[in-house]
Formats: C-alpha cells, sequence, structure tokens
C-alpha cells in the first residue's frame, strides 16, 4: 500500500502531493498540528496543519534566500532576530555570518522547535550555537516590546492562517520597523506570486509606507505551491541591488551566490504588475 501527503486547502483547487515511505512523528500540539515523515522524493519533510513547511531536498533555496540577501546588503549585521522559523533554517544561515554577535529565534511553537531538533539535525543544527537565544513565544507581541535594537529582522513564518495571520498585517510591519536600528533591513516570505495575486499587492502596500527602499526578489522552491516564491526586504539604509558585494561573504552556499543576489530581483513582467497594483 503506497502512502500519499496532498497538501490542500491553502490554495483553493491545488493539491501538491508526496509519497510519503515513513512517518516518524506525528503529534496536535498547542497550536498545529505536526508531522515529520520520510519522502521518495524530497527526503525527510516537516508538515503544519497538512501544509509542507520544508524538505531535505530544498529547504537550501529558502533558508540561503531569505537570510543572505539581506546579511550581505547590510554592512555589519551584528545582531539578527528571526520571527518563527523553528526548525532553525534561518538561524544556521544568519550564523554563517562572523559579524553577527546575537540570532534571537522567536518562535510560537516550542514542539516544532523540539522535532526538528530530534528529526532533522541538518536544519536545526544551528540552535544550540551560544549566539542564539530560541525564545517561545508570540512574534507580534515581541516585535511590538522592542525598540531601536535589531540590524535584521526575518520572517520566516507559515501562510497566513491560524497563529500567522498577524505576521502579514500592517500593524505587525510597523512595529518591525520600530524595532530596527535606524539602518535595519526588514526580510519576510511573502508567498506565491501565480497563487497570491492580492496578498502581495496589500504586503507591498505596507512596506512601501514604511521603507524608503522596498524590493521584491524571487526564488524556486520545488516543495511551495507554484514553485516560484517571493520574499520581501523593506530597508532603511541600504539598496540591496546596489551594493558592493565584493568582498562580501558566500559560504558554503548551495543557491545563493553574488550573481543570484542581483538576479533574484530581475522580476517577471506579471510579478513587476502584481507590486505596482
Ligand atoms: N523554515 C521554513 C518553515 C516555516 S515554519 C514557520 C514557523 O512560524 C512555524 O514553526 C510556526 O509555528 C511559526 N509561527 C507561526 N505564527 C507565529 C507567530 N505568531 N509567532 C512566532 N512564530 C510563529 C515557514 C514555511 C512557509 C510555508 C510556505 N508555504
Amino acid at each position: 500500500m503506497e502512502l500519499w501527503y496532498t497538501e490542500r486547502g491553502i490554495v483553493p483547487g491545488l493539491g501538491l502531493s508526496v509519497q510519503v515511505t515513513k512517518v516518524l512523528h506525528e503529534e496536535q500540539t498547542e497550536f498545529q498540528h505536526l508531522a515529520i515523515v520520510d519522502t521518495k522524493i524530497f527526503g525527510r519533510m516537516l508538515w503544519l496543519d497538512n501544509i509542507i513547511m520544508t524538505s531535505i531536498k530544498d529547504e537550501f533555496v529558502y533558508h540561503e534566500m531569505i537570510s543572505h540577501v539581506a546579511l550581505n546588503t547590510h554592512p555589519n549585521p551584528k545582531k539578527v532576530l528571526v520571527i518563527g522559523g523553528g526548525d532553525g533554517g534561518v538561524i544556521r544561515e544568519v550564523i554563517k555570518h562572523p559579524s553577527v554577535e546575537k540570532a534571537i529565534l522567536v518562535e510560537i511553537d516550542r514542539r516544532v522547535v523540539e522535532t526538528s531538533k530530534q528529526y532533522l539535525p541538518e536544519i536545526a543544527c544551528g540552535l544550540d550555537d551560544p549566539r542564539v537565544e530560541v525564545l517561545f513565544e508570540d512574534g507580534i507581541k515581541y516585535a511590538q516590546e522592542h525598540k531601536n535594537e535589531f540590524d535584521i529582522i526575518i520572517t520566516d513564518s507559515t501562510d497566513p492562517i491560524g497563529p500567522a495571520v498577524g505576521l502579514f498585517e500592517g500593524s505587525f510591519y510597523k512595529s518591525c520597523y520600530e524595532a530596527l536600528k535606524e539602518d535595519g533591513i526588514f526580510v519576510a516570505q511573502t508567498e506565491s506570486p501565480y497563487h497570491d495575486a492580492e496578498l502581495i499587492p496589500k504586503i507591498q502596500k505596507n512596506i512601501r509606507s514604511l521603507y524608503p527602499i522596498t524590493k521584491v526578489y524571487l526564488a524556486h522552491i520545488p516543495t511551495y505551491p507554484g514553485g516560484c516564491w517571493t520574499f520581501t526586504m523593506g530597508s532603511k539604509k541600504y539598496d540591496p541591488e546596489a551594493v558592493d558585494l565584493s568582498n562580501k561573504p558566500t559560504f558554503d552556499t548551495r543557491y545563493y551566490n553574488h550573481e543570484i543576489h542581483k538576479a533574484a530581483f530581475v522580476l517577471p513582467n506579471f510579478v513587476r504588475e502584481l507590486i505596482n497594483k
């Protein structure tokens, strides 16, 4: 008997199926349904509320692209806040930057961190680094309570349902703006340009109303619906397309490089139209 998991519902009318070879863990946490499964083509995966969060095969694309573009745009990022991202993938990339002195992860669901450490050590491996502090609380509240503190804020959130709804709202973006220092950079995962044509322009308007430099960039992620994914950046001072990358590190990245850093901002016409709506 073959076992298939299908992500469905987040994009009405679309299903994304993978063959599961083993269910390693399943539970209902305080916040969501959590599953860790081995799959035939994407390796081990983390699912939350029946939606794909990450897979061993393609996680590098998302985690590198949400982290290094902002960290290499800022001349000296020391203090970084990651909201969501309990699997640890963003933290793993952030602490590759030697300038980073402190990285704070604010994840609402303790079980995401605990199960990722147990079943996804390749992704969670940075979480025990001495520069990293892991807090279990709502990122919306945390952002509200901090002012003028961070060089970079990265929102690695679930889709805008359940506890993540507020992470896509204007009041949260304003809190992040205020939590950043005067030359800080904000970046968030902002869903699919094919399937979220209403959400992306709204996010764009919110970010543009706050930051002098607002940009969208793309990466391709086979396990997310549509395969093409947007990230939205708001920057108080530094332009990610104008930055001189010649002295910036690329580490052992598998997707990110200096050419991709610049090329990711080149948008197809339909995405340009979307963000200028
Ligand atoms: N690294 C890719 C994985 C994720 S998971 C996003 C995390 O955000 C989840 O662990 C979830 O518990 C956490 N989260 C949701 N809401 C909040 C909140 N209000 N405060 C703090 N953490 C929160 C991203 C996958 C993207 C999927 C795209 N389809």
